[in-house]
């Protein structure tokens, strides 16, 4: 693989400051190197910046912060659909999970192009589905799987989309903080949502392995969202929205090992962490460990660890 570390260090999406620390903490922890050490090649194209728009409003008065929302949606729109296009593998180090909706917007205009079905994978406490019109925090990090599927509401504040993500193309794996307007959102679009409920019962492997032979089956492009908040709280202080009864370190593991054993993953994100909010690169250090799990890293070959 050609692998591309992108950085998108966004904090405009979220009340809570200080992901705009983290591309570089990802950096710090490692990221390049476990990924190299790997047998891939990895270059790193540095961090994006946001064409500068100032102040805009929308007429939901809770939404802030949306002028540097837009000029982060529209360079990660541009850097996702240029490496793709070029054959390269992405690496989106966040930011907080507005970034996404540059990120998969991009790599879902390169597929488009590619004459290919583009997935998503959504890897989350949280469904991300709001749109504009029915966010109440007003944090635009709750909004950019809405934003990719083309629902109304986006019109003329977002971007114009040259490609959608079907929503029958999506699944999320993590689910225990929904709003009611994205409950019904979901339901009306027929997501593929598993909540930790679903994983408790019926294990990570198996609810992955349908969503990643469906992929396989209509030969489409895989696009992974890993936001810290999918893992459990003790294991991933670093992010702003904890929410209680996350992924484990080895459910966690597993979608990363099962995910890479597909061979159908073509672009990332790493979302939300918080380094303002880490025990001394705790966090930090794990995501670094669970993308080289995407990145081939066995069990058996893992570096003894501690955190
Ligand atoms: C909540 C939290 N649903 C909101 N969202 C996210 O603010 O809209 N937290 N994405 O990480
Ligand atoms: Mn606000
Ligand atoms: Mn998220
Ligand atoms: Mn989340």
């Amino acid at each position: 693989r050609r692998v591309i570390l992108i950085g998108v260090p966004t904090q405009a999406g979220t009340h809570q400051k200080g992901c705009l620390m983290g591309p570089d903490a990802l950096r710090t922890a490692g990221i390049g190197d476990a990924i190299r050490e790997l047998g891939h090649t990895v270059e790193d194209w540095g961090n994006l910046a946001p064409r500068i728009l100032g102040d805009m409003t929308h007429a939901n008065g809770a939404i802030h912060d949306l002028g540097e929302t837009i000029g982060w949606i529209e360079a990660a729109t541009e850097a996702g659909a240029r490496a793709v296009g070029q054959g390269l593998f992405p690496v989106f180090l966040g930011g907080d999970h507005s970034m996404s909706a540059g990120t998969v917007a991009g790599v879902t205009r390169a597929a488009r192009a590619s004459g290919r079905p583009q997935f998503v994978l959504w890897l989350d406490a949280h469904s991300d589905f709001h749109t504009p019109d029915t966010t109440t925090s007003g944090n635009l990090h709750g909004t950019p799987l809405a934003y990719v599927t083309g629902l109304s509401g986006f019109a003329g504040v977002f971007p114009d989309l040259e490609a959608t993500v079907d929503p029958a193309n999506i699944a999320m794996i993590g689910i225990r903080s929904v709003d009611p307007a994205e409950r019904a959102a979901l339901r009306q679009h027929k997501v593929e949502v598993h909540d930790m409920r679903r994983v408790d019962q019926l294990g990570m492997s198996s609810l992955l392995m349908g969503f990643i032979e469906r992929v396989r089956a209509a030969n489409g492009l895989l696009h992974v969202s890993l936001d810290v908040d999918f893992l459990d709280p003790e294991i991933a202080p670093a992010v702003g929205t904890t929410v209680p009864g996350g992924a484990t370190f080895r459910e966690a593991h597993l979608v990363m090992e099962l995910i890479c054993d597909s061979g159908l993953m073509t672009s990332l994100d790493v979302a939300e962490l918080n380094p303002f909010l880490d025990e001394r690169g705790k966090t930090a250090r794990l995501m670094v460990d669970l993308v080289a799990s995407l990145f081939g890293r066995s069990v058996m070959d893992r570096p003894t660890i501690s955190y």
